[in-house]
């Protein structure tokens, strides 16, 4: 993959973004979410890619999407074969109430890379860089709480845990409030969430718990980039979810995945702010157009660019 196709996405998140955040506290998360599919299936269309969807939001909400196995982007046989994740609005009801932290979100790797599933529920567990090869999903929330601390030098006290507020995960909260680690609970937003464990002033230390399975290979391919880590675990809830597994080439249903598995080879992650948030601001609309923010990166190179662009609605878009 040329390296320049890093920064030709960014205008694919972008684009989400700006249709998404149109619709930011009207109330309407399908609306908003609708919007931003449309925007990001629109701008592939410029992109020189054969790019086929392999993991996409959507599906488990019956929310509209880019569905997957969906072919995008306009490349032809000189152009390379992608794998795609994305989750063209992240935190659907973020933005639908103003609330921090929606984003829209891509991911790319060469063919083959990305984990092909359904969009179902997955467990994991994220920690930043210093971290790395530290916690084990099949540990207890204590003991990767007390190896966190000490690969991070501080006490348990000292940490923070991002959790999505669901009655799922009542126990997983009581165990790391009894472990004596900071809890912050969140109501949407685990891609933010996971890369906030990599950024050293974000004060998140690690992400516990249950989200969606997109969600988690785009966290892996932000995460591969960082340096962070990431395991993660398909729950497949019913006969229904394992034929659909299984069609996709998931032999081991219960498979414990480690982050090169879930996004391998050269990665590429884009994400724009629709809402402000930790990460990123949310799109700003002034006279004759709007301004973004995204946050763009390599796996190859490590590169990490935030990127500020200026939109002129009134201009000619070519
Ligand atoms: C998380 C979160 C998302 O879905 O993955 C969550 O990151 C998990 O699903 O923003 P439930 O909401 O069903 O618990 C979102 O909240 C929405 O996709």
């Amino acid at each position: 993959m040329d390296r320049n196709l890093a920064l030709e996405v960014v205008r694919v998140t972008e684009a989400a973004a700006l249709s998404a955040a149109r619709l930011m506290g009207r109330g309407q998360s399908m609306l908003a979410d609708q919007a931003a599919v449309n925007a990001m299936r629109k701008a592939f269309e410029s992109i020189r890619v054969r790019g086929r969807v392999v993991i996409g939001e959507g599906e488990r909400d019956e929310a509209p999407m880019l569905f997957i196995g969906e072919e995008v982007g306009c490349g032809n046989e000189h152009d390379p074969e992608v794998d795609i994740a994305v989750d063209p609005l992240e935190g659907t009801t973020l933005c639908a109430l103003g609330r921090p932290n929606a984003l829209a979100v891509i991911a790319l790797a060469e063919r083959g890379k990305l984990l092909h599933a359904p969009d179902i529920y997955m467990d994991k567990i994220a920690v930043g860089p210093v971290a790395k090869g530290v916690v084990d999903l099949d540990k207890s929330p204590t003991e990767n709480l007390l190896a966190l601390a000490s690969a991070k030098g501080v006490y348990v006290e000292d940490l923070t845990a991002v959790i999505l507020e669901r009655p799922r995960h009542n126990a997983l909260i009581e165990e790391v409030r009894k472990a004596g680690a900071r809890v912050q609970l969140i109501s949407d937003g685990d891609v933010s969430a996971a890369i906030s464990t990599c950024l050293e002033d974000s004060g998140i230390d690690i992400l516990f718990g249950i989200g969606g399975a997109p969600e988690g290979v785009l966290a892996a391919a932000a995460l591969r980039a960082v340096g962070g880590d990431l395991q993660a675990r398909l729950l497949v809830k019913d006969e229904h979810q394992k034929e659909r597994c299984l069609k996709m080439g998931i032999r081991d249903i219960h498979k414990k995945w480690h982050i090169e598995e879930l996004a391998a080879g050269d990665v590429m992650f884009a994400a724009t702010g629709v809402t402000n948030g930790d990460i990123l601001r949310g799109v700003r609309y002034c006279r004759g157009g709007a301004q973004t923010h995204s946050l763009v990166m390599r796996s190859a190179s490590g590169t990490i660019r935030m990127i500020e662009t200026k939109h002129h609605f009134d201009k000619k878009h070519i």
